[in-house]
């Protein structure tokens, strides 16, 4: 009898990670025919099942098994472990950092104010969506202060008088910028997450085994690049040593050139314009930057 087992991932269905929770799944080669207002979606080349949810009810749909993995963004995973103490909830792991929805949770006053420290939250009214995180903050510096809960638009709230200060997801800072507010201090980066349940079958953990080698793979690919560059024979090692995460390049001959090699390599940090120009002056010609589509170990 064949294995049936599917495993099940968790994506937020409509938001700012969607795209690149989808880009991930296809870069990893899952294919997923996807029709508009569809929660549930079956790919077609690998045992995996994707659910389309909110991003609040991500942690969960994990913690009780609906789905043995999910994305989400990590704040969005802390803010529901500290609401809800619940054991699923705090069982989650967070099996890799995937690179996009990064942001910070934080504090932020009207332009005007004087920001005087942790101290200045005292006895104050803050605006945020994240009680918990908030919460947690004031007990660890010992302050007291009244939160008022707001789902969006928490950025209007000082001016409509609800509150003296928000606390609030930032990534530009263009929104409190063009709310009149300045960002004065920052309780939590964040950014996607991919999370498991850890209580999982032999069958679902050889499954996501597969899924985690292409997913690291495209992760891996995607900051690496492929080098191939002309150097002279009396610098060679000198041009080696300014390829950025390089282990062993490859060294071949040139032919008809009797002074200078061909050096190929596999960058496993950026190639800046930077590491170019400094290949340059150490006596690097032909300088070839391409990008990888694939990688395994
Ligand atoms: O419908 P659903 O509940 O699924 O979505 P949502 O509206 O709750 O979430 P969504 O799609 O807005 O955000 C999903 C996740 O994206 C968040 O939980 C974060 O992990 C991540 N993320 C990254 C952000 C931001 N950057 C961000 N800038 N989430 C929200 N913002 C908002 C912020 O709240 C503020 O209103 O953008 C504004 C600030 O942006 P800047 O660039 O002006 O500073
Ligand atoms: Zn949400």
């Amino acid at each position: 009898m064949t294995n049936q087992t599917r495993l099940k991932i968790a994506t937020q269905k409509s938001g700012r990670l969607t795209d690149n929770s989808l880009d991930l799944l296809k870069k990893s080669g899952i294919k997923l025919t996807r029709s508009k207002d569809q929660l549930f979606c079956k790919a077609r080349n690998f045992p995996l099942d994707v659910f389309f949810v909110r991003d609040d009810d991500i942690p969960a749909f994990v913690a009780t098994d609906v789905c043995q993995i999910g994305v989400v963004g990590a704040n969005t995973l802390k803010e529901k472990q500290l609401l809800d103490n619940d054991d699923g909830l705090n069982q989650l792991e967070t099996l890799l950092e995937l690179g996009f929805g990064e942001c910070r949770l934080s504090f932020a006053v009207p332009a005007a104010d004087e920001w005087t420290g942790p101290q200045f939250l005292d006895g104050k009214r803050i605006a945020t969506s994240y009680k918990g995180m908030v919460q947690d903050y004031l007990d660890q510096h010992n302050l007291k202060a009244k939160i008022v809960t707001m789902e969006g638009a928490v950025e209007v709230a000082p001016r409509t008088g609800m509150a003296d200060v928000i606390c609030d997801l930032v990534s530009t800072g263009a929104t409190l910028a063009s709310n009149g507010m300045k960002e004065v201090e920052s309780i939590f980066e964040s950014q996607s997450v991919l999370i498991q349940n850890p209580n999982i079958t032999d069958d679902e953990a050889e499954i996501l085994d597969r899924l985690m080698m292409r997913i690291r793979g495209v992760k891996r690919a995607e900051s690496s690049k492929y080098i191939m560059l002309h150097a002279p024979k009396d610098a060679l090692e000198d041009i080696k040593a300014a390829l950025p995460g390089s282990e062993s390049p490859t060294v071949l001959n040139l032919q008809g050139i009797d002074d200078k090699v061909a050096i190929h390599a596999v960058c496993d940090e950026a190639v800046f314009w930077e590491t170019m120009e400094e290949l340059q002056a150490r006596g690097a010609s032909s300088i070839l930057v391409l990008p990888i589509e694939k990688m395994s170990d």
